[in-house]
């Protein structure tokens, strides 16, 4: 089942993000980019090992301390469907006192800055920092949608941005408290 939003620019849907076929799909990663569980590890098992070389790269010239909350980057999209993945970190939860929600809305608009930096049409996000990270499933909806309601308001060269959630429970959570 799927739902849609924003004049049909948005849709969600449940499945595995590795399978997206978009131009990009981002990865919730951690500031390492070296890689991880969650959806971290699943973009770099299937995605091969050409990935981690890029993200390496990444790490040895533009941020030799880690890549900051909040911030995205891109690489190729290996062995996957998509073309690309935007890897971001979204905050972890309890660590970041009043800034928790802007981190996560700067996760979403900096990984679509990087998408229309490269201009690219269609990207896929997993729900960013509500697995390992901890940040609640409801408020990561209100915070994720306004972001890209937000994003949408200006001139873009993203047609369609696909929200995958892993399970129907998380989409219907989602679906339940957006804001778009
Ligand atoms: N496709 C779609 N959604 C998924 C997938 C998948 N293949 N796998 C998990 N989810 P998480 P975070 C959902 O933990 O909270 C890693 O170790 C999952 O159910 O992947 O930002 C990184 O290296 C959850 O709702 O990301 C970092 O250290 C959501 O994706 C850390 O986890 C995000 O869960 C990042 O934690």
């Amino acid at each position: 089942m799927n739902w849609y939003f924003l004049e049909n620019k948005v849709e969600v849907k449940i499945g595995n993000i590795t399978a997206e076929t978009t131009d990009a799909i981002v990865n919730a990663a951690n500031s390492t980019l070296l890689g991880g569980g969650g959806v971290d590890g699943a973009i770099h098992s299937k995605g091969g090992k050409q990935i981690l070389e890029e993200c390496r790269k990444i790490r040895e010239t533009e941020y030799p301390k880690g890549l900051p909350t909040g911030k995205a980057v891109i690489t190729g999209g290996g062995d996957l469907p998509a073309r690309f993945v935007i890897h971001t970190v979204g905050p972890v939860y309890g660590m970041n006192g009043d800034l928790e929600e802007k981190l996560l809305a700067d996760s979403y608009t900096n990984s679509l800055l990087i998408a229309v930096q490269n201009n690219l049409k269609t990207v896929a996000f997993p729900s960013i920092s509500t697995g390992a990270f901890h940040f609640p499933k409801y408020r990561a909806a209100r915070v994720s949608s306004r972001a890209i309601r937000a994003f949408f308001s200006e001139k873009t060269s993203v047609e369609k941005i696909n929200l995958v959630f892993f399970s129907k429970k998380d989409a219907e959570i989602f679906v339940k408290h957006q804001e778009f």
